[in-house]
């Protein structure tokens, strides 16, 4: 083991994003290098990782036609202004990822992160009413317990109160959210989509009664809700919600951030569950997460109405990124995006599946297990909370994970599962067995 490896930093200086700091500080955890399934840690340790990173990293890690990609790209052209200027990756980044989404999403407009994807997103459904003169569609709907990053408009249309509360006062305007679709009562321990619960999607007719349909510019949810804890639409859920926007004029944009690039075991969830939105948010696995990156695939008529809209000669939107297309970015996305198709990364997804739900639900019966929800190569379990200690047994679960080898993500008391896709049948086994043997541990 390289000795260096070893010696912990400075931790004060830097300000750790959703994290306890004080408490991660006392007792930090670094990851010093990453191949394929494993991470290896500060002190030599290898870990299996069953998030993905942070649900993006779908072919694995370091892989090497990513990496040199990359290299030969920072060495050939570092950075190109993408205002008034282009470079050739950035098109054909865009025609390939506009290739692998859903027909007549094939405008691509660049970002880095799923937060700005959601508010380009936000912006360009205004932007579209806008230029068919329907300027008074300002309203957007989103959800409970929804996740569309952290910007001021993706938090607003976001339904987790925790991330809302310190900046309540100061949030987009004009929002409103349907109810979440979970309910363990009805449909815990469903495996893949849930029989009960396509009639919350009703909901949307009493929101838009309230608020004039002529009022309301668009609908945000995640196909899958991912951040709150692996939120699993119900069967005929997502087609319900399509009806009712095409049926009033209103935009369906669905945040696929965590969904997209194979996760749900196509390469993207409108594809898997067969709904088109008119627009949809991406980042995360577009490149494989090696060079942050996003994207909003864009159906072509709401591009066209924006930009034929605009005078000759003018900027048809103002909005975008000084790194939007970054060179980098896109050498990585182009890189990703062919290893996704020779490996057929989100047909394994698929067939791997079922043995991902089957050993997930094996978990069932393990001491404080309250949930299990699963589809495609995601999933969550539920723990019972420990009284008075909402989030405890959380924390400490993905801590004895992590000690046994294995990195999850959790949510308060919910564990999420996404490994990259180019796992196999005995590291899913080792995944949840680990999780099992800690359930069996943890008080
Ligand atoms: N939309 C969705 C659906 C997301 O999942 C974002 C937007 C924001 O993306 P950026 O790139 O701005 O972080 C996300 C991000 C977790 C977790 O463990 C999930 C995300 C981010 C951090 C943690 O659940 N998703």
């Amino acid at each position: 083991m390289d000795a260096a490896k070893t010696v912990i930093p400075d931790l004060d200086a830097l300000w750790m994003p959703f994290t306890a700091n004080r408490q991660y500080k006392a007792a930090p955890r670094l990851l010093a290098s990453a191949s394929g399934m494993y991470y290896s840690t500060h002190d030599g340790r290898k870990v299996l990782d069953a998030c993905a990173g942070l649900w993006c990293v779908a072919a694995g890690h370091c892989r090497t036609e990513i990496t040199e990609a990359v290299a030969r790209q920072v060495q050939t052209l570092d950075y190109a202004p993408p205002f008034q200027m282009g470079h050739p990756l950035a098109f054909e980044a865009a025609t390939k990822v506009a290739g692998i989404m859903p027909a007549g999403l094939d405008r691509i407009f660049f970002t880095n992160s799923g937060s700005e994807s959601v508010d380009t997103a936000l912006k360009i459904a205004l932007a579209y009413h806008r230029a068919r003169g329907e300027g008074q569609r300002t309203r957007i709907i989103g959800r409970e317990r929804g996740y569309h990053g952290v910007g001021f408009g993706g938090m607003a249309v976001g339904g987790i109160g925790p991330n809302r509360k310190m900046f309540s006062a100061n949030l987009m305007p004009g929002t409103d959210h349907l109810p979440a679709t979970l309910n363990i009562a009805e449909a815990g321990f469903s495996k893949g989509q849930p029989q009960w619960g396509a009639h919350l999607a009703d909901d949307l007719e009493r929101i838009l009664a309230l608020h004039d349909p002529s009022n309301v510019a668009a609908v945000i949810v995640e196909p899958l809700a991912g951040s709150a804890g692996v939120l699993v639409p119900p069967v005929g859920y997502l087609e319900r919600l399509r009806e009712i926007t095409s049926k009033y004029g209103i935009l369906l944009i669905f945040d696929e951030v965590i969904t997209a690039f194979g996760r749900l075991g196509a390469a993207t969830a409108a594809e898997r569950f067969q709904v088109t939105p008119d627009l949809i948010t991406m980042a995360k696995a577009i490149n494989n997460a090696a060079v942050p990156m996003g994207a909003v695939a864009v159906k072509r008529e709401v591009h066209d109405a924006v930009v034929n809209a605009a005078a000759a000669g003018a900027i048809e939107l103002p909005h975008g990124y000084t790194y939007s297309a970054h060179p980098l970015a896109c050498a990585a996305a182009i890189a990703a995006l062919d290893i996704y198709a020779r490996e057929n990364l989100f047909g394994r997804a698929a067939a791997l599946a079922p043995a991902f739900e089957a050993a997930v639900h094996g978990v069932r019966g393990a001491p404080h297990v309250k949930d299990i929800r699963n589809l495609g190569m995601v999933a969550g379990i539920e723990l019972e909370p420990r009284a008075g200690q909402p989030g405890a047994r959380g924390y400490e679960a993905f801590l004895k994970c992590l000690e046994r080898g294995v990195l999850v993500r959790y949510t308060g008391d919910i564990l999420a599962f996404s490994p990259p896709l180019i796992i196999d049948e005995a590291q899913i086994g080792e995944i949840f067995d680990t999780v099992r043997k800690v359930l069996q541990e943890l008080p």
